[in-house]
Order: structure tokens, then C-alpha cells, then sequence
């Protein structure tokens, strides 16, 4: 019986007995589980779930898609996958549509098959599940691993239990992972709505991303890629995906570690897995023609049995100590809690980071999330320094812009006169509240002007890194140059004396 698989239709057989059934009665199972009369309709599932209940389990959505999506083709040969939905007492009509909405809109030859992975579910009624019955809740991460560990195709899709997917929602996902085996994709998570079950399109132009507390937030796409944007149905690189619905291939999953089995019940796999990803050859995108929706909710309506502050706590530690590096003082110094908390052993995810070669979280912050600031701490005063002359502010033109040149070095490293001391903080190069700047709205082009500006930490155009004797420009990765005339942003020239830089402090 642990072999048995759904084809493409719900329960064709008994899963334990094997005895053919008579199909599935959509009925029967929606209508035991329903509200009684007066029930709150929120307490069991954190949604409204009378709406939920009086909605068809095949009901229409709107295609939110753009509309030059539905002109895209994709190869007639997609590799087909195993969809893995897991889920700890899901209502029964989200659960049934979100299944439903699978075997509506995804054409039959890409599903191998549907695995439900009941995750130990108080109000469990149906037949011991063909994984076997835990004892205990797995988690959301102990058991996806268990869903992957038996699926039969070669790619994988996971999905969260109270999802809907749209029109040609698969395809555009495994073109991408059938072209490149290592990029994670994932759809734009459309909105449905807690309160009414209102289907509702989210916005194209968002990703993933995070603060050090390793908190997941949505946000724009940086305003560079978006003036460069041209084509609305291209993916857009992500540095962290939200989690519960992507697409990936099963062997590099299995390549890559699966996910962390000693993280518990919820929170912080999808900064592993995405941080992996990255730092270890692979890559993360959403894909936005492919949509889904999801009913983002206020609260867990789980019992977490540690707490759910402290479950947070251990999944986002482990991450931190596997995969952060010495930048892992920024978790801790913005979620001081964790400082001191138990977090079982994570020798063998490092050893496996090791085995597999992975780059530096110093490179991914540097090539894929330069935007995350990493906080003000070291101030080094001093000068900076070109041969006989130093870098200096000269003053506000009538235009009321702050001018900046280069003067010859008065007084000393120790003692510079104002306009020739800088603060060097980690990203920033301050005097008196105004910053070195790339100024052009397109900084990634060489040439752009270099200026002052106010400071604003959040700003890529403030933001430099120091790389040997030069200065770079961590977002376009050009080199500060001192040019006849003006300072400007250059192709880095490791020979080129107009881009060599001292920086003295003033110690
Ligand atoms: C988001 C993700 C979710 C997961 C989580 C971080 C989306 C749309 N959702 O939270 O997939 O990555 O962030 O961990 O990106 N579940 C179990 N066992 C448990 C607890 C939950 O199987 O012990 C199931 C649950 O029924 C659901 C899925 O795991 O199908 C995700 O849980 P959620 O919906 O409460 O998480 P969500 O959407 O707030
Ligand atoms: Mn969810």
C-alpha cells in the first residue's frame, strides 16, 4: 500500500487495502468536518472558514497573469513532477480545492503524481497515511523531506495546503528548471483573502528579502533592475524565497542537503535552503507567469509544543551558524534572544557545506543581496589619499549642490582639516552627514558622476566597499576614479594609478 500513488485523479483505491473505490465523494468528506452553528469561524484555522466552506472546491479565478504571458510557449517535452502538499489539520475545503485546482489547470502528462503529507493531524478521520503514521508532528520540514523522499518524478513541487493554482501555472516554472537543473523557481504568490476568500493579484514587482533578525519581508525589486526591465515576463532573481511554493529538481535538492531534518514544526528553512541555493552554485528566481495564490494568515493556528518564539529562535540559529559566517554578529545583535539559546548540534550541515565547496556569505551579500546594509559599526576616521592630494568636499555650488574634489593634502593623517576627513563606516564614506555617491539614476554604467549627497544607509548609490588599494562601488561593482575634472565611477583596472586609493586612518 505505501506504494500507491495518486493518478492524476483523487483516490482511485483504497490506499491501504487497494481496494478500487468508486472515486472520490467530495461530499461526504467536505461535509464532515463542517462548522457547527455558532462556532467562531476562525479559531480552528486562522481564516474564515464558512467562506471557504461555501465556495466550490472547482471554482474560477481570475488569470492575473500579464497579459503577454499567455503568448508565451513553452517545450512540448516538460519533464513532469511530483506534487508534494503537506499539511497539520488543514480545513478540508481548502485542502480539496487546493488539490482540485492542481488537476484543473495543469495539463495531466506534467503531474506523475499528488503526495499528501498529513503531518500528524489532530482531526485525522481518513486511513493511516501510505507514509506511515508519526507518532508525533514531524513539522512542515520533516515532513516535506518525507514527501520528497518517496516522490517518483524527477522534479519537485511543493506547495503549501490552502493554496490555488492559476492558469498555466507549471509550465513557465519547469521550462526554467529543465533548462538549468540548479535554478529554484518559484510563482508570484497571489493573495487570497482570509476574511471573504476573495482571490486578489499581488504585485509583479517583488521579491524576496530579509533584515539580520532573519525576518522574511516583501520588497521591491531594486529601482535599477527595474528601469532595466524591459520584458514583464522574464524572472527576477530573488535572494530568499518565501518558502511554501517552488519548484525544484530532485536530484539537486538531494544534492544540496534536502533541508535541515533537525529544525522544527515551522520558520527559517526557506532562509537554509535559499542561502544553500546560492552560495552553493544554484540559484533563485520568480517566475511571473506562473501564479498561485495562498491564504497568507495573522496567526499559526498550531500549537507550537516549544513555543513559537523559540522554535523561530533554534531554526533561524542553525541557519545563522551554518551559513552566515562572521556576519552572523548581525543575527545575533538584532535578535539578542537567541544569544545563549540551544540549538542541538550542526556539524554535520557544516560539513556537508564544506564538501560541497560553497562560497562566502560575504559573496552572496556581495553579488546577490548588496541592498541588505550590513549595520554602522567600525567608524575609522582619516583621509584618502591619491599621491600628493586627498579627497575633499569643496563647498555647495549656486545650484545648492555639495561639490567634491580633490585638494592637496594639508596638515596630517592625524590632523586633516575638515573637508579632508572622511568617516569610513562598512558601506558608507561620510563627512558631516553627506556620503560619496554614485549620482547617475543608471549606476551601473561607467561614467556615472561621483558627488555628495545626504546620507541614507539604505541608498545603492552611497554604498562602497574597499577592495585592496581601490575603492569599489559595491551595487554596479565599478571603481572609484579620480578623472581631469571630476570624480567618477570606471571599469575596474587594477593597473590604472587614477583608481589607487590610501585610505589612512587616524589612529
Ligand atoms: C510561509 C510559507 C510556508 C513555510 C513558512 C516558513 C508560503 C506561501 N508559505 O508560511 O510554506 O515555508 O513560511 O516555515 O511561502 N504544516 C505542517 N506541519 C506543521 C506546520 C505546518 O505540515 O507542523 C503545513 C501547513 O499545513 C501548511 C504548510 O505546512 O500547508 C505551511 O504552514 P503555514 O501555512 O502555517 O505557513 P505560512 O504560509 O505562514
Ligand atoms: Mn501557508
Amino acid at each position: 500500500p505505501y506504494g500507491q500513488r495518486f493518478k492524476s485523479r483523487l483516490l482511485t483505491s483504497d490506499p491501504v487495502t487497494g481496494t478500487p473505490s468508486k472515486g472520490f465523494d467530495e461530499k461526504a468528506y467536505l461535509s464532515a468536518k463542517q462548522l457547527k452553528p455558532g462556532e467562531d469561524p476562525y479559531r480552528q484555522h486562522a481564516f474564515n472558514q464558512l467562506e471557504s466552506d461555501k465556495l466550490s472546491p472547482d471554482r474560477p479565478i481570475r488569470d492575473t497573469r500579464h497579459y503577454s504571458c499567455p503568448s508565451m510557449s513553452y517545450s512540448l517535452d516538460l519533464p513532469a513532477t511530483s506534487v508534494i502538499i503537506t499539511f497539520h489539520n488543514e480545513a478540508r475545503s481548502t485542502l480539496l480545492r487546493t488539490v482540485k485546482s492542481v488537476l484543473n489547470r495543469t495539463p495531466a502528462s506534467l503531474i506523475q503524481e499528488i503526495i499528501l503529507v498529513d503531518d500528524f493531524s489532530s482531526d485525522r478521520e481518513c486511513p493511516p497515511s501510505p507514509l506511515g503514521d508519526p507518532r508525533a508532528f514531524l513539522g512542515l520540514i520533516r515532513s516535506r523531506v518525507r514527501g520528497a523522499d518517496v516522490a517518483a518524478a524527477a522534479i519537485l513541487t511543493f506547495l503549501d495546503s490552502h493554496c490555488e493554482v492559476n492558469t498555466e501555472w507549471l509550465q513557465p516554472m519547469l521550462q526554467r528548471v529543465k533548462e538549468d537543473h540548479t535554478r529554484v523557481v518559484s510563482p508570484i504568490i497571489d493573495v487570497i483573502s482570509l476574511d471573504n476568500f476573495a482571490y486578489l493579484a499581488a504585485s509583479a514587482d517583488l521579491r524576496g528579502g530579509f533584515d539580520w533578525s532573519l525576518h522574511f519581508k516583501w520588497e521591491q525589486i531594486p529601482l535599477e533592475q527595474k528601469i532595466t526591465r524591459t520584458d514583464p515576463t522574464r524572472p527576477i532573481r530573488t535572494p530568499v524565497i518565501a518558502g511554501g511554493i517552488f519548484v525544484i529538481d530532485k536530484a539537486w535538492f538531494n544534492h544540496l542537503g534536502k533541508y535541515d531534518a533537525q529544525m522544527d514544526i515551522w520558520g527559517g528553512e526557506n532562509f537554509e535552503l535559499s542561502f544553500r541555493v546560492w552560495m552553493c552554485g544554484g540559484s533563485l528566481e520568480i517566475v511571473p507567469c506562473s501564479r498561485v495564490g495562498h491564504v497568507f494568515r495573522k496567526r499559526h493556528p498550531y500549537n507550537f509544543p516549544e513555543g513559537n518564539a523559540l522554535t523561530y529562535i533554534r531554526n533561524t540559529k542553525r541557519t545563522a551558524e551554518v551559513w552566515m559566517d562572521e556576519y552572523k554578529q548581525y543575527y545575533y545583535e538584532a535578535r539578542p534572544s537567541a544569544i545563549g539559546k540551544a540549538f542541538g548540534s550542526v556539524a554535520t550541515r557544516i560539513e556537508q557545506r564544506k564538501k560541497m565547496n560553497c562560497k562566502s556569505f560575504r559573496w552572496y551579500l556581495e553579488n546577490v543581496y548588496p541592498e541588505l546594509t550590513v549595520p554602522v559599526k567600525e567608524v575609522l576616521p582619516g583621509i584618502i589619499k591619491q599621491g600628493v592630494n586627498c579627497l575633499e568636499s569643496q563647498g555647495q555650488n549656486t545650484a545648492g549642490d555639495f561639490l567634491l574634489g580633490m585638494g592637496i593634502c594639508r596638515g596630517s593623517a592625524k590632523s586633516p582639516p575638515p573637508a579632508q576627513a572622511w568617516l569610513f563606516t562598512d558601506h558608507l564614506i561620510q563627512q558631516q552627514g553627506k556620503c560619496l555617491a554614485a549620482t547617475s539614476t543608471l549606476m551601473s554604467s561607467p561614467g556615472s558622476p561621483v558627488t555628495l549627497q545626504v546620507c541614507n544607509p539604505r541608498e545603492g548609490k552611497q554604498k562602497w566597499r574597499r577592495k585592496g588599494t581601490s575603492i569599489q562601488h559595491s551595487v554596479s561593482g565599478l571603481c572609484l576614479e579620480n578623472k581631469p575634472g571630476q570624480l567618477a565611477t570606471s571599469k575596474c583596472q587594477a593597473d590604472a594609478q587614477a583608481q589607487q586609493w590610501q585610505l589612512l586612518p587616524h589612529t
